[in-house]
């Protein structure tokens, strides 16, 4: 997809901000990080895992209509956030090509750089809903977030590094580094990486960030340089970028056969394949489990959908738990990779009692939120609906 106009004016006044702050700078650990993500509920403590809290989220906006503006991204780390020397650092591109490169963060800024808001969202988010509960963090639906990411193409960076011909795969390394205790368990310490498909890696919205909302990246968010893969979930996201290595054959790495996989039916026998593209998913955030609300009242409710490489293509809302559903209204028009806030109208039944209100998305190619789990995701792409439970006094 060419990049919007709104995408284009919103990278011009990015390059007058200094984008590495001055602690990172001198090679210091990061001030109070507290105080960058205030409100945010922690999941784990260490490493760091902390959810955006959606309470009073579904309409604060920015003026272009960009929902949550302003609010917190979550952090999802697998391991121990990585100290990165700017000085030292270095990101090396190698495998498949003609020029291998080792480029610092300014010979990155140095490229044409293009700023795109985009839909990250964790293939955990919505984890707690799941019935019986499922291994993994207990994410609400909290674990997603639109920030406008700055940075360079990945594409641009392949070019420059002349992919051979036979390229498959690109696969990104963090710099962290752990060893994974759940079962089964990683063969000692690994890096946290990810792979894409070389044509993935290669469009527009697969960016190598540096920046996020007109600041320099946050340490916990990748700093100094991540992975952003528009329409992907978060796991292809890679932060502490500091490998690019292209192959000819799909990587088969643990984040992607073990972790992050869900069962695939299409041949001989199941088989497990790597979790990619964010599926259709809207959320309903006025109100939340256990609300009152009077009898005969008339409510506007509202909330947040995203539909991952698709545009959103209609927001339906359900009164009586997913019996019956009518149209809500979205803002601003959708766009792929791109949320929108949708808003209905409701009045609350005479009768006293608890009502289930439900709210499903279906993106521009007809796909639609499932009525029920599918254990074949294993603990991901959460997306069948759930109602919100509350109560008429
Ligand atoms: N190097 C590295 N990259 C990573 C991860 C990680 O643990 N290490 N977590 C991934 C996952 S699962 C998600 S959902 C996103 C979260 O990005 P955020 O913490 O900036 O919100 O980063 C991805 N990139
Ligand atoms: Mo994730």
């Amino acid at each position: 997809m060419p990049l919007s106009r709104r995408d284009v004016l919103r990278a011009a006044p990015l390059a007058a901000v200094p984008l590495v702050a001055p602690a990172a700078r001198a090679g210091q650990p990061p001030a109070d990080e507290a105080v960058r993500f205030p409100g945010l509920i922690v999941r784990s403590h260490e490493p760091r895992n902390w959810e955006t809290p959606l309470t009073g989220a579904a309409t604060g906006g920015a003026a272009d209509g960009t929902p949550w503006a302003g609010r917190p991204l979550y952090v999802r780390n697998h391991f121990a956030r990585p100290g990165i020397d700017l000085k030292g650092y270095r990101l090396r591109v190698e495998g498949l090509v003609e020029n291998p490169l080792e480029l610092t963060l300014d010979d990155l800024r140095k490229m044409p750089a293009v700023s795109r808001l985009l839909t990250l969202e964790c293939a955990g988010n919505s984890r707690v809903f799941l019935t019986p509960p499922a291994r993994g963090l207990q994410w609400g639906n909290g674990a997603v977030g639109f920030k406008t990411w700055t940075g360079t193409p990945l594409g641009a960076v392949l070019e420059r590094a002349k992919v051979k011909a036979g390229a498959a795969e690109v696969v990104l390394v963090g710099a962290d580094r752990g060893q994974v205790t759940a079962d089964p368990p990683s063969p000692g310490p690994i890096h946290f990486n990810r792979s894409l498909p070389l044509a993935k890696a290669k469009k527009d919205e697969t960016v190598l960030a540096w920046g996020m909302e007109d600041a320099p990246l946050a340490p916990d968010h990748g700093a100094p340089v991540r992975a952003v893969v528009g329409g992907w979930y978060g796991m292809a996201s890679v932060k502490w970028l500091t490998r690019i290595v292209v192959t000819d054959k799909p990587h088969d790495g643990y984040w992607q056969t073990i972790d992050y996989a869900v069962w695939d039916r299409t041949g001989v026998s199941p088989r497990l394949v790597p979790v990619t593209t964010i599926h259709p998913k809207a959320i309903l955030t006025t109100l939340t489990d256990g609300a009152e609300v009077r009898a005969g009242k008339k409510v506007r409710v509202g909330g947040v959908a995203w539909a991952g490489e698709d545009a959103v293509g209609k927001v339906e809302f359900s009164p009586d738990g997913g019996a019956t559903w009518g149209p809500t209204t979205l803002a601003p028009n959708p766009e792929p990779f791109r949320p929108v806030v949708w808003r209905a109208d409701w009045t609350a039944p005479a009768a006293r009692g608890v009502v289930r209100l439900a709210v499903r998305c279906t993106d521009a190619k007809g796909r639609t939120q499932p009525p029920e789990r599918d254990p074949d995701r294993r603990s991901y792409m959460i997306n069948h609906v759930v109602p919100v439970e509350v109560t008429v006094v």
